[in-house]
């Protein structure tokens, strides 16, 4: 089997590109270690920035966003009970973000898949790129047991944090950039109408809490939690006493208590891996960067990556052009350090830390107090959030 990029990963990243280079014309196969329904119904992000929402209505992927998603066009900050609203129209000049839940976009974009022939491998075992270094890259893997490989021009993974690409890559070609958070997100799902109708980031002594949802009759809520809590320690009664007491008393009353479907913690790292190309392999998304969600950045980050790559690719294939490629990875980390700045510093401002001392503690209320009196402040927060301009 021969093709002109395969694809490792079905993930967002992964299908993303397959769509955009399937519209140029450019043959792509997509290697999924998993099946169809776990990549479906994977529980992650919510928010999705305007060029996500763009991209996916210039796909012809947009008709059940537009009629589902929910565009909000602000949010809350809630300091120790204290609500700041931040309003993105008239801070960014009319700038919205979009409420659909992943595993929302990766039906639309699997369905699409299904419409227009693009070939998913499912259940991809041992997933192996090889020959980078030369111009015949290769992909193997076992299909239910049998020995399977595909010749390409190039390989591209958007296999996420644990894959296999970013492991091809020989140590000393790569300089990777690392913060863990000594905390995690502990967050449910529960088909209740969510306390506001749009997002509340909430700074509070117990820790950080944040409302979302999914929709106006299911909430999508987290707690900032010790890495070593258990899930087990946390009764859908108790998350809700303490969801209420960090959200504070202007919410208190409008919190629908309600039985959590889903339940999970999520560590928070901040992570870069710099280069995101070596030689005939290229990174996207989570498989060269990781971003803590509080920024709402991980989906749309990967986004981003995709549609300067798939630029760049079909630049090559069609008009014979390497500039694209080569300066794929500079183009697309330009991008990826701003979002890792804006998700560290909202991280910094909205969490406790263990050992945070009153000095620390004075620099996020006098953070808080410059983000309330200053609009250049509140502006420099909303255009980050909505997401900062594609730069191709
Ligand atoms: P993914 O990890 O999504 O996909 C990688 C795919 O590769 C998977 O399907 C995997 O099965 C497959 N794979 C892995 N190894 C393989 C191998 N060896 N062979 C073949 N296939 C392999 N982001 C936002 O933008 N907004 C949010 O609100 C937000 N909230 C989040 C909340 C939580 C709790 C978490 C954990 C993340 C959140 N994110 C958010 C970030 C999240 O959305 C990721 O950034 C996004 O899934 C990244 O997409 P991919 O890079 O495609 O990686
Ligand atoms: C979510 O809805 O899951 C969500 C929203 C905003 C974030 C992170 C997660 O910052």
């Amino acid at each position: 089997m021969r093709v002109q990029v395969a694809i490792i990963g079905a993930g967002p990243a992964g299908l993303f590109l397959a769509h955009l280079l399937h519209d140029a014309g450019i043959d792509v196969v997509v290697l999924e270690m998993r099946d169809r329904e776990y990549v479906e119904g994977r529980v992650r992000a919510g928010v999705l920035e305007q060029t996500t929402v763009e991209l996916m209505r210039r796909l012809g992927i947009g008709e059940r966003l537009a009629r589902e998603g929910l565009v909000h066009r602000g949010t809350t900050l809630c300091v120790d009970g204290e609500p700041m609203h931040l309003d993105f129209r008239d801070l960014t000049d009319g700038g919205t973000i979009t409420v659909y839940g992943q595993s929302e976009v990766m039906k639309d974009l699997h369905a699409a898949a299904d419409r227009r022939g693009i070939q998913i491998i499912y259940e991809a075992a041992d997933v192996q790129p090889s020959g980078l270094d030369t111009d015949r890259p290769q992909v193997t893997w076992t299909q239910a047991g049998t020995a399977r490989a595909l010749a390409c021009d190039f390989v591209v993974g958007c296999d996420g944090f644990h894959g296999v690409a970013r492991r091809s890559i020989p140590r000393a070609e790569c300089h990777t950039f690392e913060r863990v958070y000594p905390f995690g997100w502990l967050g449910i799902l529960a088909d209740v109408p969510p306390c506001s109708d749009e997002l509340i980031y909430a700074n509070h002594r117990n820790g950080f809490a944040l409302a979302s949802m999914r929709s106006a009759t299911r909430s999508r809520c987290y707690l900032q939690c010790a890495l070593e809590e258990r899930i087990e320690d946390w009764s859908d009664d108790r998350f809700w006493d303490e969801f209420s007491t960090r959200l504070g008393s202007t919410f208190e009353a409008r919190i629908t208590r309600g039985a959590s479907f889903e339940k999970s913690i999520a560590p928070l790292r901040s992570y870069v891996c710099e280069t995101m190309r070596w030689g005939r392999l290229f990174l996207a998304g989570d498989a060269a960067h990781i971003v803590p969600p509080t920024g709402a950045k991980g989906l749309n980050l990967a986004v981003a990556d995709v549609v300067v790559l798939a630029a760049a690719l079909t630049a090559f294939f069609k008009e014979g052009r390497s500039d694209g490629i080569d300066q794929y990875s500079a183009r697309a980390l330009a991008r990826v350090w701003k979002a890792e700045r804006f998700s560290w510093w909202l991280t910094n401002l909205t969490h406790r830390f263990p050992h945070m001392d009153d000095f620390d503690r004075r620099m996020q209320q006098a953070e808080f107090s410059y983000l309330r009196g200053s609009r250049a402040a509140q502006v420099s927060f909303a255009e980050n959030y909505v997401g900062l301009p594609l730069e191709m």
